[in-house]
Formats: C-alpha cells, structure tokens, sequence
C-alpha cells in the first residue's frame, strides 16, 4: 500500500511541501480564545487576519489594521470560520505490526491487560509481529493511519519506538517514523521507548537487557539523530523505578530530553523521579500522588492525559485531574495510538473523551490537543499557538463555536488544513474560485 497522500502534493526531498503555498493574507478567522496571540488585540466581535509569509505566520491581528506591506499579497478568505492552531498529538506508538483485536475480546470475557500480558500477549505478541515486517510494511501500515490523525488538523505528532526491543527493530520503527514526516509533511518527534517491555529473549535478565537500552540502542540510535526523546514505561509488569533512573541517566548523558509512562496501574514514584529529570511529560498518571504532583509542577513537566487507555481497558481510576488542576500543571490530551491499549485514530475524540470521562472543561481540553501538546514535545515556541513567527500551522473549521469540537463524536468535520506553510486540505472549498462551498 503506498501512502494516500492528497493528489496535488508533491512528496518533498525536504519533507516540506505538501501542497499548494499558503502564503497570503487569511481574513476573516475566528479563532478559540486562548489559542491565538495577536500582534494588535483584536476587538471583541471583529474577525482575525492571519498573514503568512514563506510558510511562517508573519503578523495577527485585526483585518483593518493590516499593515500596508502585505496589503498587495494573495487573499484568502475564511468567510468567519472557527480556527485553532494544527493540532498536536504528543504520544502514539503509530508504528508497529499486525493488531490485538483478539486481546479485545480475551479482556471482553473477563481476562485484566496483565493476564493478557502474562498469557504472552499484550507489547510482547506486536514486538513479534513487528519484527517480522520489514521497513516498507511497516510504513505502508502506518500511513493510512497517519492519515486519519491528519485529516483531523494534526499538524505534529510524537512517534515511539518500543515494539522492537533489539537495536536492529528499534532502528526499523523510529527510521519509519521519520519516513513518515517526510512523505507526509507533519512534524514527527521521535521517542526511544526501549524500555517497553523485556523482550522474550532476555526474560528473567531485566538487568542485562536495561545494559542493553542505556549501554547500546540508545548511543547508537542517537548517534543515527533517529532519537529526540526517551521514555521508559515504568510499571509493575514493565521497567522498575532503578532501571527508570538507569535509562534517565544514559538519556542526560547524551543530551536528550526525557518523558515517562507513568502510574498508569500503580503508583511506582515514577512521576517524581521524571520530574528530577527535568521529564517533558508524564504520561498516563491515573494513579499519580499528590507528591507526584507537586514535583511535575515544580519541573514544569507535562501531564499527558490519555481517555482512549481508560476507555479501552474500562479503567475507573481517573487521573487526579482536580488535584493538577489545582496545582497548575499543564494538561495534554493525546490518543496514545497503539494496538493494544488505546487503537484510536481520531484526536477529537480523545478531547470528547477528556471532557465526558475526565471532567475537562472544553478550554483544557483544546489546550489539551494544541498548546500543552506542544509543550510536552518540546515545540512549545513553534506550534500549537497562532502568533507571528510560527511555522504557518492552523486549521478552519466548519464549525461555529469552540465546543463543537469536543461535543461532536463518530465525525470528521471537512476542516481547511495549514500544515506547515501548505494548504494540506481544503474542505471548506476557501481555494475555489467563488471562495468556499459551505456557505459560511
Ligand atoms: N502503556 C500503554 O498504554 C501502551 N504502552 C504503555 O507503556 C500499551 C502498549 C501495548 O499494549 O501494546
Ligand atoms: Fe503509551
């Protein structure tokens, strides 16, 4: 299968251009409150220009007070419609082999992820599954899903390795996350996730294969630039909170920033020790401790909320999303794309979902998929914000007020898409000649 990319683009040698040039002057954008910083404050009721210039966003503020230089550049008009920063999911494990819908089923008759796990499903069945396929079946398998987050107004996107568990695997999944930036034009930041789970070979040798991770994959994948992040799933049935810090340790070494699964199942301490690390994020958290919390908001460390895990494995302990709140540590919400735990492809959903099962208020919950995204990937001065010197990233949607997009489920809205300078998608027809089909 090749990669369903929209006819008129052109795959880019640089992995850039996907689509015609979105430079221009954009009026008439209504952007959500708190998603925009505008150069000249907008006045309440009045629309919002956008003006983009070699793919960056150049100037925000009020149409009438466009400055004169960029009077003369092409017009695009949004006839008014609702417009966000591109969205940002900071955790999937988008690449791997095969599927485990029949651990869907185990589960359904009773069986817990960790007996399914036990029984010798769970990471360890898609390591096998992935370590037979190639590279090429590996990205063709990857990119309709791709797809999906993007025809959504994904803009970046994180990608784990963790279905390898053998340099020569690992290599194979993070060599096709970049791939899949270049074809598709999209950010993609790299994580090492090495320490998922114990590969069969090393079982009962937790030790040796944590030598392995630290002494090993990690230098040498880094020195291939194939590593912007590490993470390490910290649990009961993974990695313990000392081979954690082991990992954390190689990771500082080499200059590479760290992120964490963290008290998904039980709570190990892992968030607090991510946070001494200067952790980017920490991930999962449903049973995270008040110290835990404490120690993030002191680091500035991320929480990453992931409703599709809760939903998938009809987990009823939340996250303490009162307590964070509280605390005032950022919130991102992200699909955790993955074949055991979490197989969602769609980004509005999981912002449905941290609304109806996590209690977000709508605000957090698009801060969620945008501002806070970027941060736990590092790309909090580059993406998920509209404002002046930003890599053109935003997208129109046909939609009137900010809830529509946590209320609606089950829909893609036929958004406008600007990803990175290109007009990726235009399902509001702003491109056609009578300036748009949805009568907005
Ligand atoms: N936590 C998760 O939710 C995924 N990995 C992890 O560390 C689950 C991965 C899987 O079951 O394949
Ligand atoms: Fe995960």
């Amino acid at each position: 299968m090749s990669p369903s990319v929209d006819k008129k683009t052109q795959p880019g040698a640089r992995g850039i251009p996907q689509g015609p040039s979105a430079d221009g002057v954009w009026v008439n954008l209504n952007p959500v409150p708190g998603l925009v910083i505008a150069n000249v404050p907008v006045p309440d009721g009045q629309c919002t220009c956008v003006v983009v210039q070699g793919g960056r966003m150049s100037w925000v503020g009020p149409q009438a007070q466009v400055p004169a230089e960029y009077q003369a550049l092409r017009r695009w008009d949004a006839h008014g419609a609702l417009a966000t920063p591109g969205l940002v999911d900071c955790h999937t494990h988008l690449v791997y082999g095969g599927q485990r819908a029949n651990e869907f089923a185990m589960r359904l008759a009773g069986a817990t992820y960790e007996e399914v796990a036990k029984a010798g499903g769970g990471i360890v069945s898609s390591v096998k599954a992935t370590r037979e396929a190639s590279e090429d079946e590996l990205f063709a398998l990857a990119a309709p899903r791709l797809q999906a987050l993007l025809d959504e107004g994904v803009c970046a996107i994180e990608i784990k390795s963790g279905y390898g568990l053998a340099l020569e695997h690992e290599r194979k999944q993070l060599r096709v996350a970049r791939r899949l930036g270049t074809a598709f034009g999209v950010i993609v930041r790299t994580t090492f996730l090495g320490a998922h789970a114990l590969p069969p070979e090393y079982a009962g040798r937790s030790q040796d294969y944590t030598d392995l991770v630290c002494n090993e994959m990690l230098p040498a994948l880094a020195a291939e630039g194939l590593v912007d992040a590490v993470d390490v799933f910290c649990e009961r049935i993974a990695f313990t909170l000392a081979e954690t810090e082991q990992v954390f340790q190689a990771a500082q070494k080499l200059g590479i920033p760290v992120k964490l699964h963290a008290e998904q199942l039980s709570d190990m301490g892992g968030a607090a020790l991510a946070a001494r690390y200067g952790a980017l994020s920490c991930d999962h958290i449903e049973h995270l401790s008040q110290d835990g919390i404490a120690a993030m908001k002191a680091a500035g460390t991320v929480a990453v909320l992931l409703p599709g895990a809760c939903y998938t494995l009809r987990d009823t302990h939340l996250p303490p999303i009162a307590q964070l709140r509280e605390a005032g540590v950022p919130m991102a919400v992200s699909t955790d794309h993955n074949p055991g735990t979490s197989p969602a492809l769609s980004l509005l959903l999981m912002a449905n979902m941290a609304c109806t099962l996590f209690r977000l208020t709508v605000p957090e919950a698009l801060a969620g998929i945008t501002t806070h995204a970027a941060r736990a990937l590092g790309l909090q001065d580059t993406h998920g914000l509209i404002a002046a010197g930003r890599p053109a990233n935003f997208v129109l949607w046909p939609l009137s007020e900010p809830a529509e997009l946590a209320y609606w489920y089950g829909h893609k809205p036929a958004c406008t898409i600007v990803r990175q300078g290109c007009v990726a998608a235009d399902g509001l027809g702003i491109d056609l000649p009578h300036g748009g089909r949805n009568g907005i």
